[in-house]
């Protein structure tokens, strides 16, 4: 069929070129959104764009299950209870290949891609770092055309929006959902059952054997919602598969024949509560038993999918692990390797230590911290009451563990008590991270360093037994998002120098080494940094107020607050640059924006503190005259994906200063490096690799070293000290405690300065010193812009490693035996 514009109607659903993409958006305005002309909004010309591209990825989607299935591939299921995926438009645009053409069919309808694309409610299904590293992946997977299915909780609210009120952080509900959501398909028929609490029955089968069957209190319905994610410059479009929670119908229906219609009710409200709302801490927090809920939920979801789907295609249970590579981000969803042993050994009825040898062989498990604090447990009686069947199969693997351990160990009962997957000291529990251990064929930190503090600590009674299942697998960022779509400057002048290959091989970014001893190339470089400089002043001038200087140093922190990663410590600086400016009003300094942005966990309270003295030490020294023509600090709110695309193409320093030993790897300061940010940090994560790639001359080392802390602590750690022996540091913390920061209110910020004085677990006024020197030594290598320049430029040419292609190349090759598959249109 042809329609009035010479178009077929295959053209409107998957034509490339503008005429195709604009009479699509005309469709989809007119058909799937239906507001007449004179009420059409911005938002439905996002709406229909979005629609236009999911089109032409379901194509591409379709054609990908089909492949995958015909060529029969084992696939990878990353298991992750986060997702933090960004805005979808732009990324589909770029990874398709049609930013130019959506451009020129959105002019052609009187509209602007770019004011188009801010319509864009993004999903922020994550807190930060992990579930980011999941988006990137999934990226990855699709572009190295390797079948993977992201398995995850489809939220209802995710990370709550932050507003800044009188310095504090406000937490508002993320209704995401509010207007829609184009990216994803409802697939109401790929559902499955959750058993929830009561008890468990023993029987004999009918061929004679013992057997269990769970007598659950509750059931409650997991329906798939899939969003396609499309692979740059392939036509592999992998699947985003999330779970929402729903009552199971004849369970109202039971209710509401004896009558109790409110009970029926109250039960649909229990079971829609449990994908509801991402928890926005990013450690664990105690006994919170909607938390285990949730992970069960979509654990159990997403492996008997993955059973149903496998007899779907006629394959024998036995080969589940020839064909499925699951991987564990993080202790998170690590209840699935005792779901699979209760779905193959009560459900499917195969023999324990089949079904264990497929398990282990099935999964993989990546740990993401060594903060004792943040390592996941369940108390006994909360995990009793809500997965009875569970605990039983986790004292079952217990046993034949800890029997394996005696054998091996003979005699070493400490040995045996420290590595249980039973917690005895205090209150009862379940270590997640052991059970994790015990169940995957595969472990791994997501550093160098911190792969080996992993083997040393944490997990070193493990790495003893099973010194094979050990590896790193340092992370990477996507640099399709945190380079070519962020920063549309910088992708133009890379395709100039090196051709458009780079962003699917990132090593040709060396090539780059050489222009940056080329003056002309430098001009260029510093004309694009300076331009995005421009874009992020203007961001932060409409949301804060404070108007910023694109000429200035822009000195970027941007992260979740958190004691250890230290932000306090960048404001001792702050405070102290203030000072000395005060004494000595003619000392010559590098003018400077100190940028700061990230959310805090709405339970802790010295993280909110922290953001309040940000705000704080703002507010006095944007207000004064003598120092504001040098120095300015601002606090972007709400830092999220969206508006990371604009602040890390923007950044002149990049800060990563944590403690040592305590950021797992870090990959904020990736996407600061391949953007031209020079870095200022501790030996702490992959700040460690990125000074070895980029060189030492060319990144701002100070503070301990892990051993340095470690041996600092061990032998009684006295902030006293420090302060006692650094006369400035004292002045600092007495004008933060004066109440000079907070108009004259001397409590706000006393229990920071108490806690920094008293305990400082962190090691901030240890590192003071050396911190502060640091700084001087990158207000001096400011001064120099030629060189500045040429380090900017080496640190995107020796970038190349921190490609999230690197890092799934190397999960692919080394833990998931997952090939490539092309797929054809
Ligand atoms: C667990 C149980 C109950 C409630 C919440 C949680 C929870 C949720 C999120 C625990 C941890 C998180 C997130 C952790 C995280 O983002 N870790 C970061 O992971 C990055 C990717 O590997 C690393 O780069 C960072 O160093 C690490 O801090």
């Amino acid at each position: 069929p042809v329609t009035t514009t010479g178009l077929t109607d295959v053209d409107v659903r998957s034509g490339m070129q503008v005429a195709a993409l604009k009479q699509a958006v005309t469709d989809h305005l007119r058909y799937s959104i239906g507001h007449p002309p004179v009420a059409t909004t911005l938002h439905d010309y996002y709406y229909a764009l979005a629609l236009a591209v999911r089109d032409r990825m379901q194509h591409r989607w379709l054609n990908t299950l089909q492949t995958n299935f015909d060529l029969k591939r084992k696939i990878v299921c990353y298991l992750s209870a986060e997702f933090l995926m960004g805005p979808h438009l732009g990324n589909n645009l770029l990874n398709l290949g049609i930013e130019q053409e959506a451009r020129a069919a959105l002019a052609e309808l009187g509209q602007d891609l770019d004011i188009v694309l801010e319509c864009e409610e993004e999903p922020g299904l994550g807190n930060g770092g992990l579930g980011r590293l999941a988006a990137c992946y999934l990226d990855s997977l699709a572009t190295l055309q390797r079948p993977a299915v992201g398995y995850g909780i489809r939220y209802e609210f995710g990370i709550f929006d932050q507003e800044i009120h009188d310095g504090w952080q406000a937490e508002i509900t993320d209704k995401w959902l509010r207007y829609g959501n184009p990216w994803e398909i409802a697939k109401p028929e790929v559902a499955h059952y959750v058993n929830w609490g009561g008890h468990t029955e023993y029987y004999r089968d009918e061929a004679g054997n013992d057997r269990v069957r769970w007598m659950p209190y509750r059931v409650v319905k997991g329906t798939a919602y899939d969003t396609p994610t499309q692979g740059y410059g392939v036509n592999n479009c992998n699947t985003l598969r999330l779970w929402s929670a729903e009552a199971v119908e004849s369970f109202d229906f039971q209710a509401f024949n004896t009558g109790d219609y409110y009970q029926a009710v109250e039960d649909k409200i229990i079971s829609e509560t449990v994908t509801k709302v991402l928890y926005p801490n990013d450690e664990p927090q105690i006994g919170k038993h909607l938390r285990l809920g949730q992970q069960y939920f979509f654990v159990s979801c997403s492996l008997q999918n993955m059973l149903h789907i496998l007899s779907l295609s006629g394959v024998p249970v036995e080969n589940f692990a020839e064909r499925y590579a699951v991987q564990l981000n993080d202790t998170h969803p690590s209840i699935g390797v005792v779901e699979l042993m209760r779905l193959l050994v009560d459900e499917r009825r195969l023999d324990w230590d089949k079904a264990w040898a497929i398990t282990v062989q099935t999964f993989g498990y990546t740990n993401h911290t060594l903060l004792p604090e943040a390592l996941e447990t369940w108390p006994l009686p909360m995990f009793q009451a809500l997965l009875p069947r569970h605990l039983e199969i986790i004292y079952e693997i217990n046993r034949r563990f800890l029997d394996e351990v005696r054998a091996r160990f003979s005699g070493d009962e400490a040995r045996v008590a420290r590595m249980s997957l039973i917690g005895e000291e205090g209150e009862k529990c379940v270590r997640m991270a052991h059970l994790a251990a015990v169940g995957s064929h595969a472990i791994n930190g997501v550093a160098a360093l911190h792969s080996d503090l992993l083997k040393a600590s944490v997990l070193k009674d493990f790495y003893e037994m099973w010194p094979e299942r050990f590896s790193n697998k340092t992370n990477g960022v996507t640099p399709r998002r945190f380079l070519a779509l962020a920063n549309p400057g910088l992708r133009a002048l890379l395709n100039e120098a090196l051709g458009e290959q780079w962003p699917v091989n990132m090593e040709q970014l060396h090539q780059l080494e050489a222009k940056a001893d080329d003056a002309a190339f430098r001009r260029k470089w510093r004309a694009i940094k300076e331009a995005n400089k421009k874009r992020l002043a203007d961001y932060i001038l409409a949301h804060t107020d404070i108007e910023l200087d694109p000429t200035w140093l822009f000195d970027i922190q941007v992260k979740r607050i958190h004691e250890y990663k230290r932000q306090h410590l960048n404001v001792l600086h702050i405070v102290t640059l203030y000072r000395r400016l005060k004494e000595n009003p003619g000392l010559n300094i590098s003018p400077r924006a100190f940028i700061f942005g990230g959310k805090a966990a709405p339970g802790y309270f010295m993280a909110k503190r922290i953001i309040k003295l940000i705000n704080g030490v703002a507010e006095t020294i944007n207000a004064d005259p003598d120092v504001n023509t040098r120095m300015k600090v601002a606090f972007v709110p709400n830092f999220n994906v969206q508006n990371a695309q604009l602040i890390y193409p923007a950044a002149d320093l990049s800060e990563q200063i944590s403690t040592a030993g305590k950021e797992a790897s870090g990959t904020g300061n990736m996407k600061f490096m391949l953007n031209g940010a020079l870095t200022i940090g501790t030996l702490d994560g992959a700040n460690v690799e990125i000074r070895e790639e980029v060189g030492a001359e060319n990144f701002f080392l100070f503070g301990l070293t892990t051993e340095e802390v470690e041996h600092i602590k061990r032998e009684g750690y006295h902030p006293t000290d420090c302060i006692a022996s650094n006369s400035e540091l004292r002045t600092v913390l007495e004008l933060i405690n004066s109440g000079y920061f907070s108009r004259g209110d001397a409590e706000v910020f006393r229990s920071v300065v108490n806690n920094l004085t008293y305990s400082d677990p962190f090691l901030v006024l240890a590192d003071y010193a050396a911190y502060v020197a640091c700084q001087e030594r990158v207000s001096a290598a400011w001064q120099d812009k030629e060189n500045w320049t040429r380090m900017s430029i080496l640190n995107t040419a020796r970038s190349g490693k921190f490609s999230s292609d690197r890092a799934i190349r190397e999960y692919c090759d080394e833990i998931w035996n997952v090939q490539p598959a092309t797929v054809k249109l």
